[in-house]
Formats: C-alpha cells, sequence, structure tokens
C-alpha cells in the first residue's frame, strides 16, 4: 500500500485547527435535528471546500457504471486526509453530538462546545447519469435494479454501538428526486426493529448476511417506487454545497440517478465518546461492514479511539495524526480473514432471505 496524491488539489496542513465553518447550526436547526433525526443546512462550506472535495471525490471514483462506491479513502489518499482533519463541518457534528450528549431537556443551545469529537470514516457515492431521452432508465445492476440506494439504518452495517454518531452528508451537485437525492422516513431512528442491510458497489447490491434482522418493510417513496405501505419518506431538494447532518439509526434510501448529469456525494462520519466497537450486536450470523479490520489493539466492548478514528475536535492529538502521515493505514490481515470467514458463514445461514 502506498500514499496518493490527488492531482491539482493543494496540500492542507493536517495539524492544523480544523477550519471553522462559514456558520455554525443555529439553535432551532440544532433542536430540528434532535426532533427528526436529520436536517437540511445551507451556506456552511464555502466555495473553495466545496471544490476541494469535488476535486478528491472526482479522482477516486470512477467515471462510467451505475454508481461508485468508495470509503475510507483518507487511509491511503493525502486528498482526503487534509479533507477529513480540516473539513469545517467538524464542528456542526460537534454541535449536534454535544446535543444528543446532552439529551433535548437541557434546551436547545448546546452547552459542551468542547465536547471530543472523532472522525469514523468517510463514503463516496456517485450516482452516475442513467436515463434515455424520456427519463427512463437505460441499465440496471445483476440484480435488476437501476442504481438506487435501498432502504437501510447505517448503523445496521458498522460494527459500533452508541448513541453519539452522526453522519454529514455533502451534496457536491444540485441534488433532486429525479437525480438520487436522498429520502428519510421521519421518526424510524426510534423503531425498535432494525431491518436487514444491502450495500452499494460498483456492481449494483451487495446483501449483507444477517441472522436476526428483519426484512425491510414496504416504505412509500421513490427510492423503491413502492405505495399503498405505511410507512413514508421525506426528501430535500439541494444545492451543491449543501449539507443533510443525519442519525446513524434513521432510515434512508435515494433513488436512481434519472437525469443527465452525475449526483456526486460525500459522507463524513463523525462519533462522540460513548461509541463502542461491537461486531456482534446483532448476532454472530450478521455481517457487517469491516470498520473495526484496521486496528489490532481495538476488540469488543474497546472505546473507538486511537489513530485509526482520530480526533478532530476540540484538538488534535500529534501522536495521532503522525501515525497517518507516515503511513498508510493498511488492513490488519488477521482481523480480515476473520471478518471473510464470518460473512461466508453468514451468507450461508442467513434464516431470513435478503429481499431481491
Ligand atoms: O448517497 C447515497 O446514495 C447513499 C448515502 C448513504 O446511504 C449514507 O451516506 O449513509
Amino acid at each position: 500500500m502506498k500514499i496518493e496524491r490527488s492531482k491539482g488539489v493543494a496540500p492542507i496542513d493536517v495539524m492544523a485547527p480544523t477550519e471553522l465553518p462559514q456558520r455554525l447550526l443555529t439553535a432551532s436547526e440544532v433542536a430540528s435535528f434532535m426532533a427528526d433525526r436529520v436536517i437540511h443546512v445551507s451556506g456552511v462550506l464555502s466555495s473553495d471546500w466545496l471544490e476541494r472535495i469535488g476535486a478528491v471525490v472526482d479522482a477516486q471514483t470512477d467515471v462510467g457504471g451505475l454508481q461508485s462506491m468508495k470509503a475510507n479513502a483518507w487511509h491511503t489518499d493525502d486528498g482526503m486526509h487534509g479533507i477529513i482533519m480540516n473539513c469545517p463541518l467538524a464542528h456542526l457534528a460537534q454541535q449536534v453530538l454535544s446535543k444528543i450528549a446532552e439529551g433535548p431537556e437541557t434546551g436547545t443551545e448546546p452547552r459542551d462546545v468542547g465536547k471530543p469529537i472523532r472522525f469514523f470514516y468517510d463514503q463516496m457515492f456517485v450516482k452516475h447519469p442513467n436515463a434515455d431521452r424520456d427519463g427512463e432508465a437505460t441499465d440496471q445492476d445483476e440484480r435488476g435494479h437501476p442504481g438506487n440506494t435501498p432502504w437501510h439504518h447505517d448503523i445496521t452495517f458498522w460494527p459500533v454501538v452508541g448513541e453519539q454518531i452522526v453522519s454529514i452528508w455533502i451534496a457536491l451537485d444540485p441534488t433532486n428526486l429525479r437525480n438520487g437525492g436522498l429520502e428519510f422516513v421521519p421518526g424510524s431512528s426510534e423503531f425498535e426493529d432494525r431491518y436487514q442491510a444491502m450495500g452499494v458497489g460498483s456492481k449494483g447490491r451487495l446483501p449483507f448476511g444477517s441472522d436476526t434482522l428483519a426484512p425491510i418493510p414496504k416504505i412509500n417513496s421513490a427510492t423503491t417506487g413502492e405505495t399503498g405501505g405505511s410507512l413514508s419518506a421525506i426528501s430535500f431538494n439541494m444545492q451543491a454545497g449543501d449539507i443533510l447532518i443525519f442519525d446513524a439509526k434513521i432510515l434512508h434510501g435515494a433513488p436512481p440517478n434519472l437525469s443527465e448529469r452525475a449526483r456526486r456525494g460525500l459522507a463524513l462520519r463523525y462519533l462522540g465518546d460513548d461509541v463502542v466497537l461491537d461486531d456482534a450486536k446483532y448476532g454472530e450470523q450478521t455481517s457487517m461492514a469491516p470498520f473495526d479490520c484496521y486496528d489490532e489493539s481495538l476488540s469488543n466492548g474497546d472505546k473507538v479511539t486511537g489513530p485509526v478514528y482520530p480526533q478532530v475536535l476540540p484538538e488534535k492529538i500529534p501522536s495521532e495524526v503522525a501515525v497517518r502521515i507516515r503511513a498508510p493505514i493498511a488492513p490488519c490481515a488477521s482481523k480480515m480473514a476473520r471478518w471473510q470467514e464470518r460473512n461466508r458463514a453468514a451468507a450461508m445461514s442467513a434464516s431470513v432471505p435478503i429481499k431481491p
């Protein structure tokens, strides 16, 4: 593995303090996040940051096919390392994670302005244009889907437990339901059930086997084209540079991109200090994404800390940052081997068939 440098992207001093956004969240935006667990925010990211992020995402993703997804680019790419260490949006994550930690009963202003915030991982999602002149899908993945993002809660993919986990999804292009704008089910963070996970990759859908997660219910939405179900979705019209902040437990998905232009998004995931590793939370036969396979020293029950999940606020920890400056973050062979073995077993013994 070697360190890559995105061409044409000016280097960033990853030890410097995380930059401030153009503005912080208002008290009413924080209150709205606490009520709905998803908010749409404009006017926080400068055009310089938008350009930088767009250049790094373009350099890392393919130009063809239905969609390109890539996670953990910061492990090897210096351009993404600069973004995740200095991105001003970490301050907004700190605002909502402080509020989650304090609880809604403490008013709308987060009081802990110095709360430690760690970076979990980056994930890019590019939906390539997939429509003929009449707006009909022209291409399908191997399972016959035109490039939608299946309904899921992020928490069912992740080998962690905790309340203080948020994603900030940055629209790099104007985004709406026609070109793959995200949809959310309000209130679903509080559902008792958690549903089977289905990921997206360059070849289409990726089923994650499970022995305990329930099949996904019918959701009236553009994501699936379903109607007549008991659950309904909301969506947002976003400009390039707008963001969505959402909770790890909220159900979300996205329709295919039936427009003539790419729909590019970058999700940055942030953690507070109650998050611990747990890859067996839904039973040993449930597949999880291998985000716990990069630090040999951490096991189930350990707090998610250390150089693989670097602290970005209130200040950086030089010894952590130095680890990634010295070398790329590499997967641990033994953890990856165990993960692959478990995935094979989960796929073979999944008792609830995954909806195609
Ligand atoms: O951009 C997409 O299509 C999916 C994004 C998503 O599911 C996420 O960021 O958790």
